[in-house]
């Protein structure tokens, strides 16, 4: 079996681009891998965060985690920051990584802006995550195309350590998303669907009213064409709503756009509608046994009990190779 890590921040409730490009993958390969999935709250503070809030975010994304599908049985659940050895293995990682190859990550640039008062967290940022990964023995890390180079930078310092200090790491791989999987925003379908874009109407959250779903399928961008044709380059935002009801409903792209030819866009986006809010009913219906209940609670401490048992004996190797403590 291969050791599977992946995690998400909890900066805000997960929309349908994160369940169809994500969840729906961390579902399957807990079937055949030992998977650890973690809610990354240490990650989220390189931004300012409202404590309050946080905290139920984190909750929210531990609940729909279980809500769509992972399986405690199957896989460990936990939040980083209840394990502390993923900030101890961050400061050994840091030691071993350059402020050049941490200056040229594009999400670092992005988000700073350049700007000198930028917190060392957000620099620190992808150290982090390599801590994350290093720390259980990960063999596959499945994230989206944006997090590549922070996944090669894993890769670096595994190979940088193993080397100067003996085999210490696994050297993971990265799993990454097809192009084609990606969801894009309903309201300028040119751009991702993303938890913190400004325009609610881009979104669909896992947990939206079936009233608010509605609202955002048909006032969702299309073009003057008329027709439900697939074609990302002259017609994105109908090929994006083609993709989400090919995901929510099973069906092929071809076969739906024979049942829609010589329609309008408005018999398909009621549909559409339909298909979506019949397939996040029964997410939200568990995530409304979850969220309040003891099992969620049991089922992190559980997980930051597995998840510490592992990372203790990657921090003891850490500790011998590099001659710490006593
Ligand atoms: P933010 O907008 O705050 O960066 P996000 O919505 O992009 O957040 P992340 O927390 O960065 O979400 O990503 C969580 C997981 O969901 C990642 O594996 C990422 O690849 C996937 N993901 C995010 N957005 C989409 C999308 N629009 N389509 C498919 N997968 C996505
Ligand atoms: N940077 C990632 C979140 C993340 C992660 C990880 C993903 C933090 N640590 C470890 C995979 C493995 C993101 O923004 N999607």
């Amino acid at each position: 079996m291969k050791r599977v890590f992946s995690g998400v921040q909890p900066t805000g409730n997960l929309h349908i681009g994160n369940y169809l490009g994500a969840l729906v993958q961390f579902v399957e390969l807990q079937e055949d891998n030992h998977c650890l999935y973690c809610i990354v709250d240490l990650h989220s503070i390189t931004v300012e965060q409202d404590p309050a809030i946080l905290k139920e975010h984190i909750l929210d994304i531990a609940s729909l985690y279980l809500a769509v599908g992972v399986d405690p049985k199957k896989s460990i659940v936990f939040v980083q920051s209840t394990v502390a050895a993923h900030s101890e293995l961050a400061w050994v990682l840091m030691c071993n990584s350059y402020t050049g190859e941490l200056s040229r990550m594009t999400q670092f640039k992005q988000k700073s802006k350049d700007s000198e008062s930028a917190p060392t967290g957000l620099f620190c940022y992808p150290v982090l995550m390599a801590a994350d990964i290093l720390l259980y023995d990960t063999d596959i890390v499945p994230v989206g195309n944006d997090q590549k180079q922070h996944i090669e930078l894993t890769r670096d310092l595994a190979i940088r350590i193993n080397n100067k200090y003996g085999e210490t790491f696994v050297v993971p791989d990265g799993r990454f998303l097809k192009e084609s999987a990606r969801i894009m925003s309903l309201d300028d379908p040119t751009s991702k669907m993303s938890k913190s874009a400004e325009s609610e109407a881009s979104r669909i959250s896992l947990l939206d009213e079936p009233a608010r779903i509605k609202k955002a399928i048909m006032r969702s961008t299309t073009d003057s064409e008329g027709s439900i044709r697939f074609d990302v380059e002259n017609k994105p935002g109908v090929s994006n709503l083609l993709n989400i009801y090919s995901s929510f409903s099973g069906k092929g792209i071809e076969e739906i756009e024979a049942q829609y030819e010589g329609l309008g866009y408005g018999a398909f986006k009621k549909d559409l509608v339909d298909i979506v809010v019949e397939g996040l009913s029964p997410i939200q219906e568990r995530y409304r046994d979850i969220r309040y209940s003891n099992e969620l609670l049991d089922v992190l401490r559980e997980g930051t009990e597995k998840a510490e048992a592992i990372a203790s004996q990657t921090m003891k190797r850490v500790s011998e190779r590099f001659g710490l403590g006593i």
